[in-house]
């Protein structure tokens, strides 16, 4: 019954699918096929296999609070109705389901537009690993007539700084792939930097991708502007009642298949980013300071706190 949940929760951990947002959607679209498949007769069943499907998905990847708020809140859909007949509640996920996955998109046009006028012309770009937010904020730039210019880490120990640059290079955009230890080196000739998020932190500090602390220290000490792209939904509620952001640690086998014995390889997938680094978190209520995060993301999105 739980086929569909497992192999997406497969697909999101072998990296087959990545980035916050595409795990999100993947994670969405799963709860949606579970409900069409699961043959149960109430309700109170109904919400158990969902439960057991937001079990799996959950512990899939463990810094993605963008997925888990929108298994959330979809489970909160089903529970708050008085819908008990399972055939309508099959129906109530789907649209649940649609629902959330339209204002997600909603939110990726926002950020795109407000991020477009933030923009200079003829800017060069810095940015770190792939985030689907930032290169549809690019594409919409580019096509908006923005002249713009990239320089992007290829990020070890996975690359996914090569899926950014080919994006580019389909856009037309001038792109330069560098090695993540020369950040230092290009940071001067960049504008502005912007990188992606998996989490926000009831502080506004932000966990993305391994290195982008670092090179949020070195946009710092070069003052380029460093901007968060990222929609509201990637808050995580449970730091505000004490929890840390688990930071995902993966195999070793990442960065050295066949490494001598003995030896310790460690390989966090995030790290953590200090408000005071950040310029603005670039979202779809606007540009914001990571110091307001509570109250934005209380002011559109209340159900996150319950
Ligand atoms: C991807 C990463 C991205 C964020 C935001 O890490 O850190 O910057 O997830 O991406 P990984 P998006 O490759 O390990 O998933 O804007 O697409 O949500």
């Amino acid at each position: 019954m739980l086929k569909s949940v497992q192999i997406a929760a497969e697909k999101i951990r072998k990296l087959e699918v990545q980035g916050a947002r595409n795990v999100a959607i993947t994670a969405v679209r799963a709860i949606e096929t579970l409900a069409k498949e699961m043959k149960v007769k109430n309700k109170k069943d109904f919400l158990k296999g969902l439960s057991n499907a937001k079990d799996i998905l959950f512990s899939s990847r463990e810094t993605e609070p963008l997925m888990r708020n929108a298994i959330r809140w979809i489970i909160i859909q089903v529970e708050k109705s008085d819908i008990t007949n399972t055939k309508d509640l099959v129906s109530l996920v789907s649209l649940a389901s649609q629902k959330f996955l339209k204002e997600l998109e909603y939110s990726k046009e926002k950020i795109a537009e407000i991020g477009t006028k933030r923009i200079r012309n003829n800017s060069v770009i810095f940015t770190h690993c792939h985030s689907s937010t930032i290169t549809y904020l690019l594409k919409k730039a580019t096509q908006k007539g923005k002249s713009l210019e990239l320089i992007c880490t290829e990020t070890r120990p996975l690359f996914q700084g090569r899926k950014t640059v080919k994006e580019m290079l389909k856009l037309g955009i001038k792109t330069t792939l560098i090695v993540d230890s020369a950040a230092r080196f290009f940071m001067n000739k960049a504008d502005l930097v912007l990188v992606g998020a998996d989490a926000i932190t009831s502080e506004g500090n932000v966990i993305n991708k391994i290195g982008t602390s670092m090179i949020a220290l070195v946009a710092k000490e070069a003052r380029t502007p460093f901007y968060v792209v990222s929609e509201l939904l990637k808050f995580d509620p449970a730091t505000m009642y004490g929890d840390y952001e688990k930071i995902e640690e993966r195999s070793p086998k990442e960065i050295w298949k066949k490494h001598p014995k003995g030896l310790i390889i460690r390989n966090p997938a995030f790290d953590v980013t200090r408000r005071d680094y950040i310029h603005g978190i670039m979202c779809e209520e606007g540009i914001i300071s990571p110091h307001s995060i509570i109250e934005v993301v209380h002011r559109k999105y209340s159900w996150v706190f319950k």
